[in-house]
């Protein structure tokens, strides 16, 4: 009893005097998850490490990405700045060869300048290499991205690695684990299974991960999720997708458990998130709900902070930069940023606000993918500009030899039934702006933008989102009636003018 005592004294030491307790910041990131989790109330996949880390977190119901592509996602979490404005237009692999502008500062280059020790062990997938320096790094640049993203144990090694040095660094630090799990690999290597399932389970020829323990699942058991047609091809790709993601959880286990042989357990801010939505037709590159709607959960080691509840705080990943710069008490002045620090929600929810928005900014993703959309999104509404409407929506390389997409493919070819919310017609064609209540309409089919009810708040929203894009300074901003002039007599007024279309 004293003793318990003596000890909430010197919590309350701690927090009256405003000492923090964190030193550090680990960011978990999946590759294409989205809420097959328990802590999410899914019903069917088993992620009792997720669930654990959960349960002493913040659990975020309202996280969205600005951009829902690996790259242009990854470089919002690492720069606070949309696509639009880092430059990260589509993947950054390769042939594709999209980069941030050479000005654009990320998480680690600033976090370096102010002493902290830096490193990302797993898929990293932007660049160029000088605006994304970690002390540490251990990636796809070294390794084959199986080994570095998929193989839990080789991962788990270099986390140990990392911490380490950092311990002898006697500075604190961040560290970036980027799963590739559970992200398809069908399209390069369909021996592992689609989502790479097989690799390292220890089947024949399959070689094994000794940290591993694939979790099986039958697909008969499953139910798909509401975007999706309700088949047993589909059922299958969900099995697949789940056996995937008990290696991921499991992953995440493990570098918890490093933290904690370190005794960083005590001191270190954890935040789990995913870069965009599941790759299936709805998620991955498309802004309706499946494809922009994130995991978001946050551990702060601190006393008195909010522990497995949830906040309906509307969040976006362009709001991890400037909470990773508080917690390191570092203020940002280099570029005006449109999102905002978290910490704030550790301790106390705010009254809810129907106003509150999270915005969005698609370009490309592969490079042909040229479709760019913006996009407002309050707790309860969505308004989504297409800007190249007139264009079918592009479909990216993995998602079009996976079963899900050839069976949509297939019936639709043969006039055969399928049972699916949508249509491939519909998918392709895409009014200029959609506006959604996807209270009533999670599917988001009903748009709303003729409603003469809806007329106002469609009106009230498409000018936040205006401004929203001349606050970050978007290229697009005209698009695509207009022609954006600013330079030379607009200089000082730029403006949108006219493709004259209103009178063709
Ligand atoms: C994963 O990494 C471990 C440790 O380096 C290694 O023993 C194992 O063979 C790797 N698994 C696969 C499937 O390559
Ligand atoms: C779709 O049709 C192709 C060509 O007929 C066939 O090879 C493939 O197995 C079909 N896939 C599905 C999922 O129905
Ligand atoms: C976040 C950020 O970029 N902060 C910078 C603010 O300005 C100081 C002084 O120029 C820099 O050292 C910081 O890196």
């Amino acid at each position: 009893m004293t003793l318990r005592l003596i000890w909430l004294v010197a919590g309350c030491f701690c927090l009256c005097y405003g000492e923090s307790k964190i030193r550090n910041t680990l960011l978990l990131v999946a590759d294409d998850a989205g809420f097959e989790m328990g802590a999410y109330a899914n019903k069917y996949v088993q992620t009792p490490n997720l669930d654990s880390l959960a349960k002493k977190s913040l659990i975020f119901n309202y996280a969205f990405t600005s951009a829902s592509s690996c790259s242009p996602s990854r470089a919002q979490i690492l720069t606070g700045l949309p696509s639009h404005q880092n430059g990260m237009y589509g993947l950054h692999q390769g042939v594709h060869h999209f980069n941030v502008f050479d000005s654009v500062k990320s998480l680690p280059n600033v976090l370096r300048e102010h002493n902290v020790f830096t490193g990302i062990v797993g898929k990293k997938h932007v660049g160029p290499t000088e605006n994304f320096k970690f002390d540490y790094e251990q990636t796809e640049e070294h390794h084959s991205i199986n080994q570095i993203g998929r193989n839990i144990t080789n991962m788990k090694l270099y986390v140990r690695k990392f911490l380490q040095q950092a311990k002898e660094s006697n500075k604190p630090f961040f560290l970036v684990v980027a799963f590739h799990d559970p992200h398809r690999c069908g399209h390069i290597t369909p021996q592992f299974g689609e989502f790479c399932e097989r690799w390292g389970s220890g089947e024949i020829g399959m070689g094994t991960i000794p940290d591993w323990r694939p979790i099986y699942y039958d697909w008969r058991n499953l139910e798909v999720p509401y975007y999706l047609p309700d088949t047993e091809i589909v059922k299958q790709e969900i099995a697949a997708q789940y056996l995937t993601t008990s290696r991921l959880d499991q992953g995440v286990g493990l570098m918890l458990k490093e933290l904690e042989s370190f005794g960083f357990d005590k001191d270190t801010f954890v935040m789990y998130t995913s870069d965009n939505g599941p790759p299936f037709p709805g998620g991955r590159t498309n802004f309706y709900d499946a494809g922009i709607k994130e995991p978001m959960i946050i551990f702060s080691p601190e006393n008195g902070v909010r522990r497995n509840q949830v906040t309906a705080s509307m969040t976006s990943l362009l709001d991890i930069y400037p909470t990773v710069l508080d917690v390191f008490k570092i203020t940002s002045n280099l570029t005006k940023l449109t999102g905002k620090t978290l910490l704030p929600l550790l301790t106390q929810e705010p009254p809810t606000n129907d106003e509150d928005a999270v915005f969005g900014s698609q370009n490309f993703h592969e490079v042909t993918m040229m479709y760019p959309m913006r996009m407002i999104r309050t707790r309860r509404f969505k308004v989504i500009h297409n800007l190249n409407h007139n264009s079918f929506f592009p479909i990216d390389q993995d998602l079009y030899t996976s079963p899900t997409f050839q069976e949509i493919l297939n019936t639709t070819i043969e006039k055969k039934y399928l049972p699916w919310a949508r249509d491939l017609k519909s998918y392709y064609l895409r009014d200029e702006w959609q506006m959604f209540d996807t209270k009533v309409d999670p599917m988001e089919k009903q748009n709303l933008v003729q409603k003469p009810k809806h007329k106002k708040l469609f009106e009230t929203l498409k000018g936040r989102l205006f401004d929203w894009q001349m606050d970050t300074n978007d290229p697009w901003r005209c698009s695509p009636h207009g022609v954006l002039e600013e330079t030379g007599i607009y200089k000082e007024n730029p403006q949108c003018l006219t493709l004259g279309h209103e009178s063709l």
